[in-house]
């Protein structure tokens, strides 16, 4: 039986853009469920899936996973043929290390430039503290390239060379950076281009702009400004 994921608009679901980017790339067959999110009735649709409230959802069976974490390290577990963690401890605790600051961290910059696919490039005046948070992204994406992404068996574009949990943690914030014009070093703007270059990218970005929903407290209704 395929896998099922629950999650919200393509537009605006940043932690379901994460197992979403994952299954795609790594080629798993899933089917999906979206809950358009903050609408009249989007929290009870929620909750016949998950009592945590929230999406997204991954169903396989008789198992529910909720929090994208779980949810892309459940399918690290159930597919390992698509070495969604690397197969080197050192680079695998680095990237569950990565990969967890990024689930528990960086509020400000997820405040304050929140994931638009519509949102055209263009830049916007960043507080210290979302600055903080770009300089430790930018040194997390070098370190990690540097270190990890070149060469050896795992030689590829990515934060640890194949495509992996750490990549799918890290798309949304791929995606911010970008439609804010913020700028990072050489070596994370060429991961970033790889990461957008992604067929599974195109797919998500393109179904994000066919979705009639504009979500009530977005910062621009960019559909209608660029209609206009
Ligand atoms: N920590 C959770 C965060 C999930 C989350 O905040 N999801 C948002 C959408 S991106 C949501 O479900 N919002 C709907 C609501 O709170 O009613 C995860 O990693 O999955």
């Amino acid at each position: 039986m395929a896998l099922t994921l629950v999650f919200g608009n393509k537009n605006y679901s940043s932690w379901s853009f994460r197992p979403w980017i994952a299954l795609r790339v790594a080629g798993i067959p899933f089917e999906e469920v979206v809950i358009p999110l903050y609408e009249p009735g989007s929290k009870e649709q929620i909750l016949k899936y998950s009592p945590a409230g929230k999406v997204p959802v991954l169903i396989d069976g008789d198992i529910r996973v909720w929090e994208s974490l779980a949810i892309l390290d459940y399918l690290a577990e159930r597919f390992p043929q698509a070495q969604l963690w690397p197969a080197d401890a050192a680079a695998r605790s680095h990237a569950r290390a990565i990969a967890a600051e990024m689930h528990a961290g960086f509020a400000p910059l997820r405040r304050h430039c929140p994931m638009n696919m519509w949102r055209p490039v263009q830049t916007r005046e960043l507080p210290p503290e979302v600055v903080a948070d770009v300089r430790r992204i930018d040194a997390i994406f070098t370190a990690c390239r540097e270190r990890f992404g070149q060469g050896g068996a795992m030689g590829g574009a990515f934060l640890f060379g194949g495509f992996g949990v750490a990549d799918a943690m890290y798309a949304p914030v791929v995606s911010r950076l970008h439609t804010y014009g913020i700028a990072v070093g050489a070596v994370a703007q060429a991961y970033m281009q790889a990461m957008m270059a992604l067929p599974a990218w195109a797919e998500w970005r393109a179904a994000a702009l066919g979705e009639p929903w504009i979500m009530a407290n977005a910062e621009v209704d960019w559909p209608t400004v660029l209609r206009e």
